[in-house]
């Protein structure tokens, strides 16, 4: 691992109208917050998009027209990959943290979610991918220890202005089978590995590992179009199909 640049696919979730007063200055333009991932066969489940509350962030232009929002440090790396209308240049439209799209309502691709909601993380870091994390607990131990952290705890959802209709009706979705752990994996792999939330690091990087390997080599899809398939036959085909929806870009690190 890690010998080459990382491949994410970033995922495009828009920021529905109408915008927290911050993004006044981009009132009718197409806003996305951009996740990075390495799962895009997962995006049917998705529940929420993560965000960390004191991270920064920005809004800047990229070719086409659409505004993305991601951390500083992603931003100047898709000047380079060609992303903005200058290569080689970022122009920042509004600075933020992560607090200040807290709650705010998207919509994503694939999922069967109408509305999802920016929720925060805690463990997110600010030197990998965007900064921004999409929300699959069904597949990914991190998101299903951190959503049930949200809706166990009414204090943490109340420090970050969360209100419960953006958190309790979102629940994981069976979308892919794994032998031995279900069609919710990384459902079980918490129960398995004893995971209390989200701040349980070591046993969290033990479930992660496990469950990542098994969903790629073991995963079969549930999902309608692909039921049946291997994970590993769609995974391409999946992200290919978004990226050609322009619901998802690629990006290099
Ligand atoms: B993955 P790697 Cl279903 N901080 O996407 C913390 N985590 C981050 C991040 C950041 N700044 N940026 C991306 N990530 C997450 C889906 C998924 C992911 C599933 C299962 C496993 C999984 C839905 N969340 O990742 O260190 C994103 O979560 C397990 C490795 O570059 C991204 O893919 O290997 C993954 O971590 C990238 O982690």
């Amino acid at each position: 691992e890690n010998v080459g640049p990382q491949e994410y696919t970033l995922i495009k979730m828009k920021m529905k109208a109408p915008f927290p007063a911050k993004f006044d200055s981009l009132k009718g333009r197409n806003v996305f917050l951009v996740a990075a991932t390495l799962r895009p066969e997962t995006m049917f489940g998705q529940t929420n998009c993560w965000v960390h509350p004191d991270l920064k962030y920005i809004a800047f232009p990229v070719k086409g027209g659409d505004v993305f929002i991601s951390t500083h440090r992603a931003a100047r790396n898709m000047c380079y990959q060609d992303m903005t209308p200058e290569y080689g240049k970022v122009e920042v439209l509004v600075e933020l943290v992560g607090q200040d799209i807290m709650g705010v309502p998207l919509e994503a691709p694939q999922t069967s979610y109408k509305t999802i909601y920016t929720l925060p993380m805690m463990t997110i870091k600010n030197d990998k991918g965007t900064g921004v994390v999409t929300s699959v607990p069904s597949d990914a131990p991190d998101d299903f220890a951190a959503l049930r952290d949200l809706k166990n705890k009414a204090p943490l959802r109340e420090k970050y202005g969360i209100t419960d209709e953006m958190v309790m009706p979102f629940e994981p979705v069976p979308i892919i089978e794994v032998p031995g752990y279900g069609n919710l994996c990384a459902v079980t792999a918490c129960e398995r590995y004893k995971v209390v939330s989200q701040n349980d690091r070591d046993k969290l990087v033990e479930a992660k590992e496990d469950t990542y390997k098994k969903g790629f080599y073991e995963g079969v899809m549930l999902v309608k179009g692909y039921e049946g398939k291997s994970v590993q036959d769609v995974k391409k085909l999946i992200q290919a199909e978004m990226i050609k929806k322009n619901e998802a870009v690629l990006y290099k690190e």
